[in-house]
């Protein structure tokens, strides 16, 4: 097994409150990760080790389909990301972080996580490696493999890493907003000729990529309406903070109806005019973060304003559909 160190670029805590957040001994992961993502503040960082394989699986479509893609999947759980995801990181500032990841694809990945772990090189098919990094500042991450261009992202070899503060605060950063819930909703798209040809061997121009089915935490409509990490369930007065990790290569609107939202960052820098809005740009290998008020009672659609992506193989939303949801204050 290679082993590779990765440090974290940017390393943004004081010396003191590094100290704080000495890491223990103990590897266990405290909380759990979902579209609804659950977290317990602890006083200490951890070190905390993941074993993910990346490999091929037969995905079944919300029509019936069948497709081959690719997926990072946690050993420890048999879901352990949002709605279908199989893989997915919650950490806090001053984490270690130890992935052990097995790639069973006959090709080679390079594993990456834009901004924080990068040019790792290339592993082979069969090979196995350790990423180790120190876990910066708080914010939504994406990881993925990046060794062809977008590839790896268009086949779905990617997840969700969400980064709480160190100050056990429940905010979207340290001395950020408040939040009250927090969902994670990771957005991605498959071509599925794409997929076919992949599967057979052959190669895909990119340039031709024009997916076919949508998706959110994995979930088309309307199973993204069921699944207790799509379907946003807010009360009223509370404030929602919503992370959009957009894993796959188009550009989404993401529009509210019902709702005005304020974005708060986008990949872990602040917005400083913060404005209420109706609409959130979030664009491929983004992450933004935004808090949802919740000033009235509802049940309202929340769906990417990019039409074809409502759709699953031209089907529009009866009987099925792509990247919508449902959010409901009571
Ligand atoms: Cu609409």
């Amino acid at each position: 097994m290679k082993t590779r160190k990765t440090n974290s670029k940017k390393q943004n805590f004081s010396s003191s409150r590094r100290n704080l957040l000495k890491a223990s001994a103990t590897g266990a992961a405290l909380f759990s990760l979902s579209g609804l993502t659950l977290f317990s503040p602890r006083a200490r960082a951890a070190t905390i080790t993941y074993n993910f394989v990346a490999e091929s699986y037969t995905k079944t479509m919300v029509d019936g389909v069948d497709i081959t893609a690719w997926r990072f999947r946690d050993l420890n759980g048999a879901n352990s990301g949002p709605g279908e995801l199989s893989a997915g990181i919650v950490a806090q500032e001053g984490d270690n972080i130890v992935i052990n990841l097995t790639n069973n694809l006959n090709t080679s990945i390079q594993f990456d996580i834009p901004g924080l772990v990068e040019n790792q090189g290339l592993l082979n098919s069969g090979a196995s490696a350790t990423i180790n990094f120190a876990v910066p500042q708080a914010g939504s991450y994406l990881f993925r493999d990046n060794k062809v261009s977008e590839f790896g992202q268009a086949m779905g070899l990617t997840g969700p890493m969400i980064v709480m503060p160190g100050d056990g605060s429940q905010t979207l950063y340290t001395g950020g907003p408040a939040f009250d819930r927090q969902y994670t909703l990771v957005l991605n798209d498959f071509d599925d000729r794409l997929n076919a040809a992949t599967a057979s061997g052959q190669s895909y121009n990119l340039d031709n990529f024009e997916p076919n089915y949508y998706f959110v935490n994995g979930l088309s409509y309307p199973n993204t309406a069921s699944d207790a990490d799509t379907k946003v369930a807010m009360s009223l007065g509370e404030d929602i903070a919503i992370r959009f990790v957009n894993a796959g290569l188009l550009t989404h609107s993401m529009h509210f109806h019902g709702y005005h939202v304020r974005v708060i960052s986008r990949n872990r820098v602040p917005v400083t005019d913060i404005i209420d809005k109706d609409t959130v740009v979030v664009n491929p290998s983004e992450c933004v973060d935004i808090i949802l008020p919740v000033n009235q009672l509802g049940k309202f659609p929340l769906h990417t304003h990019y039409i074809p992506a409502v759709t699953a193989n031209g089907v529009y939303v009866n009987p099925y559909g792509g990247s919508l949801l449902i959010v409901e204050a009571t």
